[in-house]
């Protein structure tokens, strides 16, 4: 009894103290664009102990972890009634996600779950398995949550126990309690993923970034990053989908792509955060980059800068899923701060602070990607010739 009290007495004063430490801005790699934060905001281990032992000593006399955390990433972010939220894709030991709300004060430390995670009703069709929601804060008054629905595949040959369909699941709230599950949406592509909610209304319709793909892993011939309309929420169809975003041969988003949250709204157009995937012999690379999109017409590319934004750093580097970098949630303060939520390796969450002037700087100002390397090498001695002339 007593190994069992003082076991149980360290395990929460451990947890008190990975939640009360204090993050900082890390002195590192220095680009201006944004500046990393030294610890992660969000971890398997700051998921609550209540929600993994069974702390009843007459029922687990040897407090062992009863239900397995193995990581807590690609999270939607919303201020809402003046907090810093986070509702973060938990993934058991069992392999299945589930959405968990963390919030914070300031957005770059102190993140604590709520008392549960969230209970996402199911459709007629339930999910095996729910991960990385957008969250959208829509005109229309609502908060939808946009996210990954995966089922096994119906057709799948016996024996066949890995082929799955991904789709895509919506659901609204007003106080990210209370979720109303809406018909998941229809569109004419086989599969889909990564999907957010435009944040207002074009042409009186609902708008989607979607991600069309044929097969669950490879996204097949015709993919990219796309959009298309719908009427209803309630009952959301897509008709006709068109890709904005394509990939693009021996660029970073070579393989796949993917919109990230759903844009912000600038003065000088719609910022887009994505993420895109190269293969390389260690496996698939994800990494983030950033482009903007006409005000009037949030579909139409008019900057994008050569490259990724981000790419996986350090510590990053490494995690369950290695060599990833995935975003599904930012936000931006009033004061034109924007903190950007991202996580590593499909294992933890990170936040990086910039703000919408140095975005818009970054996106205006670093070249395109001339596609071929002496176009890359007469980018470079522009900018030596540049800083030249004002040395002399
Ligand atoms: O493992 C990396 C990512 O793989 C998928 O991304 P995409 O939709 O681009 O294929 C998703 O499963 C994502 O959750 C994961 O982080």
């Amino acid at each position: 009894m007593n190994d069992y009290r003082q076991t149980l007495e360290r395990l929460k004063k451990d947890y008190e103290k990975l939640l009360n430490r204090k993050n900082k801005r890390s002195k590192k790699h220095y680009n201006g664009i944004y500046f990393r934060h030294k610890y992660p905001v969000i971890t398997a281990e700051h998921v609550p102990l209540e929600w993994r032992f069974d702390l009843n000593p007459e029922t687990n006399p040897l407090l062992l972890q009863r239900i397995g955390v193995n990581a807590a990433f690609n999270a939607g972010a919303i201020f809402h009634e003046n907090k810093y939220k986070l509702v973060v894709r938990i993934e058991g030991w069992d392999r299945k996600s589930y959405f968990a709300v963390a919030e914070s004060d300031n957005g770059i430390d102190g993140f604590r779950f709520r008392e549960r995670p969230v209970t996402m009703p199911e459709t007629g069709d339930p999910d095996t398995n729910v991960y990385d929601m957008r969250l959208t804060e829509h005109e229309d008054g609502w908060i939808y949550g946009i996210f990954a629905t995966e089922r096994k595949d119906p057709t799948a040959p016996e024996g066949d126990t890995s082929t799955a369909i991904a789709g895509i699941g919506i659901a609204r709230t007003r106080d990210l309690v209370h979720w109303e599950r809406l018909d998941d949406l229809k569109t004419p592509a086989p599969q889909q993923r990564d999907v957010a909610l435009h944040p207002e209304f074009v042409n009186g319709k609902y708008a989607f970034y979607t991600r069309p793909q044929e097969g669950f892993i490879e996204v097949g011939k015709k993919s990219g990053l796309g959009y298309g309309f719908s009427d209803s929420i309630e009952h959301a169809v897509i008709e006709h989908e068109e890709i904005m975003d394509n990939r693009t041969y021996h660029t970073v988003y070579e393989l796949k792509n993917g919109q990230g949250p759903a844009p912000l709204k600038t003065e000088k157009g719609w910022l887009h955060l994505a993420h895109g995937v190269r293969n390389t012999a260690a496996g698939l690379r994800y990494t983030l980059y950033l482009f903007l999109t006409d005000l009037q017409d949030p579909f139409r590319v008019i900057r994008k800068p050569a490259g990724y934004f981000m790419a996986p750093q350090g510590k990053e580097r490494v995690g369950d899923v290695s060599n990833v970098l995935f975003s599904n949630g930012w936000i931006a303060r009033e004061n034109g701060e924007v903190y950007i939520y991202y996580a590593s390796s499909d294992t933890r969450m990170h936040v990086a602070t910039t703000t919408v002037d140095r975005m818009l700087d970054y996106v205006f100002n670093t070249p395109e990607d001339g596609l071929r390397s002496a176009a890359s090498v007469e980018q470079i001695n522009r900018l030596i010739d540049k800083n030249m002339s004002i040395m002399q």
